[in-house]
C-alpha cells in the first residue's frame, strides 16, 4: 500500500512521459512538427463527430488523447533489460506480451513496458516498446565477442537513477522531491549522444553485419528512437504530413480504415541521418531516430486475434504493395470476412467491450427488477457496452516500422526464432499475457455492472 507521503506511480509515469516528450521535442523537431499536425487532425475530427466526441467523453479517453504516446529502445544486454524492468516499475509499468522480430529479420526479441490496470490506463497509458539484441545470432564470432565487450563495460543508468531505484524498492515509493530527482535522473538513459563510444571502423563493421547492432553497441545508451503520438484519423494525417515538410513510410501498418477500428494502424517518417563524433576524432552519421503516429481501434479476444492473422495474411498473398492505397484496398478485400458493427462484435466474441449501466445507480428510477442475461440488459439499452481499447503492438506491423527505417534490404538473414523462455530469464520475470489484461478488465466491468444493479 502506497503511503500517504509517496507519489503514485501513474503520477511518475506521467511526469517521465511528459518530461521525455519535451526532451524528444528539442532533439528532434520535426517531432513537434508531428505533434501539432495530429493536435490539428483530433481537434477537427472531434468537431465533425459528435458521436465520437461523447463516447471518448464517457470512457475517459478524451482526456487521455493529449498526453497518449508510446516510445521505443533497444537494449544490449540481460542486465541492461532487467534494470529497466526496475526502472518502468517505479512508473506502473510492466512487461506486456513477447514479439519476436526475427521473422522479419531484424536479430531483436521485444516486450512493451505499460501500465496494465484500467485506472492506470486511463491516467496516462504511456508505453515503451523495449527490444533485446540477440547477440546470439550474430554469426562472425570476432564481432560478436567485440560486440559483447563493448557493451559490457558500459554503464546506461547514472549513479543516482540506480539508488532512487533502490529507494523505492526499499521503501514502496519515491516521495516528491525524489520523484523530481528520479525522472530528471532516468531521461539520462535514454537521451540521444551524438558522441560514440567506439572508433569509426568498429562502427563500420558492426554496420555491415547489421544497422541494428551498430544502434545499438556504439552508443553510451538505448537513445529513444521514437515517440508516437494518438491520432483519430490516421489517413488524413498520413495525407497531410508532406504538406508539414514531412515524408512519411509508403504505407500505413496495420487493419484497413473501418467503422469500428480494431488494433492498431501506425506510419512513421524516415529515420534521419544525424552527424556523429566518432572516438579518435572521427566524423560520420547515423541512422536511428524516426517519427511515427497510431491509431488505436478495439482489442481482440483470442478469435478475433486468429481472425486477424488469417485476413492479414491473405491480404499479403497479394504480394505487399508499395503504394497505399492498393495495399490498402487489398487489406479491405480481404478484411471484408470481418464483422463492422459493434453487435456481430459483440455476439461473435471478436472484440472485448467494457460494460457499465447506462442510468444513476443510485437513482431509484433506473432500477431494474429481476435483471435477465447481460445481453437482454445491453439489447434493451440498460447497459452499455464500449469496446475496450487495443493497448499493445502488432509484430508484422513492428516488422514493417523496423524495416522501414533499415532499408527493405535488411532482410531474410534471421530466420523466425523466438526464444521467450530465454527473454523472460533476462529480463528476471515473466511477461503479462495481454489477453488476459484484457479478459479481466471485461470480467471486472460485468460483475460491477451487475453488482450495480441487483444492489
Ligand atoms: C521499435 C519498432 C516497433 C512499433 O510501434 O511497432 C514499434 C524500434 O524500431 O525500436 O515501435
Ligand atoms: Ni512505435
Amino acid at each position: 500500500m502506497l503511503s500517504s507521503h509517496h507519489v503514485s506511480p501513474d503520477l511518475i509515469r506521467d511526469m517521465f512521459s511528459k518530461a521525455m516528450s519535451e526532451m524528444y521535442q528539442k532533439e528532434v523537431p520535426l517531432y513537434a512538427n508531428l505533434l501539432n499536425l495530429v493536435a490539428q487532425v483530433n481537434h477537427a475530427e472531434l468537431e465533425d463527430d459528435e458521436q465520437l466526441r461523447s463516447r471518448m467523453e464517457k470512457s475517459g479517453e478524451l482526456n487521455r488523447l493529449r498526453v497518449e504516446r508510446h516510445g521505443a529502445i533497444r537494449v544490449g544486454t540481460a542486465e541492461e533489460l532487467s534494470l529497466l524492468r526496475r526502472l518502468f516499475a517505479v512508473m506502473g509499468m510492466y512487461p506486456v506480451g513477447y514479439y519476436d522480430l526475427t521473422e522479419a529479420g531484424v536479430p531483436v526479441h521485444a516486450t512493451a513496458f505499460r501500465p496494465i490496470t484500467e485506472e492506470s490506463l486511463q491516467k496516462n497509458p504511456f508505453r515503451v516498446f523495449t527490444s533485446l539484441l540477440r547477440l546470439d545470432l550474430i554469426e562472425d564470432k570476432k564481432l560478436r565477442k567485440i560486440a559483447s565487450e563493448i557493451l559490457s563495460s558500459r554503464n546506461i543508468f547514472t549513479k543516482r537513477a540506480l539508488e532512487l531505484i533502490e529507494t523505492c524498492e526499499r521503501h514502496k515509493g519515491l516521495r516528491l522531491e525524489q520523484t523530481e530527482e528520479f525522472v530528471a535522473e532516468a531521461l539520462e538513459t535514454f537521451r540521444w549522444h551524438s558522441d560514440s563510444t567506439v572508433d569509426k571502423d568498429t562502427y563500420e563493421a558492426l554496420h555491415a553485419e547489421h544497422r541494428l547492432i551498430a544502434d545499438v553497441v556504439c552508443f553510451r545508451g538505448p537513445h529513444i528512437n521514437h515517440l508516437t503520438p494518438r491520432t483519430l484519423n490516421i489517413d488524413e494525417v498520413q495525407r497531410l504530413m508532406p504538406l508539414h515538410g514531412i515524408s512519411p513510410k509508403a504505407i500505413i501498418e496495420g487493419p484497413p480504415r473501418r467503422n469500428c477500428p480494431v488494433l492498431l494502424r501506425q506510419t512513421s517518417f524516415k529515420a534521419l541521418d544525424e552527424p556523429v563524433n566518432f572516438s579518435g576524432d572521427q566524423q560520420g552519421s547515423h541512422t536511428a531516430r524516426f517519427g511515427e503516429i497510431e491509431q488505436r481501434g478495439a482489442a481482440l479476444t483470442q478469435k478475433g486475434r486468429e481472425l486477424y492473422d488469417h485476413l492479414l495474411r491473405k491480404s499479403q498473398a497479394q504480394g505487399r504493395k508499395m503504394d497505399n492505397s492498393e495495399h490498402q484496398k487489398n487489406l479491405r478485400d480481404a478484411f471484408s470476412e470481418f464483422p463492422d458493427d459493434e453487435e456481430s462484435l459483440r455476439k461473435k466474441g471478436l472484440v472485448f467491450f467494457y460494460y457499465q449501466p447506462t442510468f444513476d445507480v443510485n437513482e431509484k428510477t433506473g432500477k431494474v427488477e429481476n435483471p435477465d442475461s447481460l445481453e437482454d440488459l445491453v439489447q434493451t439499452g440498460t447497459v452499455s457496452a464500449t469496446p475496450i481499447t487495443y493497448e499493445d503492438f502488432l509484430p508484422v506491423s513492428a516488422a514493417g516500422i523496423f524495416r522501414s527505417n533499415l532499408g527493405e534490404e535488411a532482410n531474410a538473414m534471421f530466420e523466425g526464432n523466438p526464444n521467450k523462455a530465454e527473454f523472460e530469464r533476462h529480463l528476471g520475470t515473466s511477461v503479462n499475457d495481454e489477453i488476459e489484461i484484457y479478459a479481466e478488465i471485461e470480467r471486472k466491468s460485468i460483475a460491477d455492472t451487475l453488482k450495480q444493479i441487483n444492489q
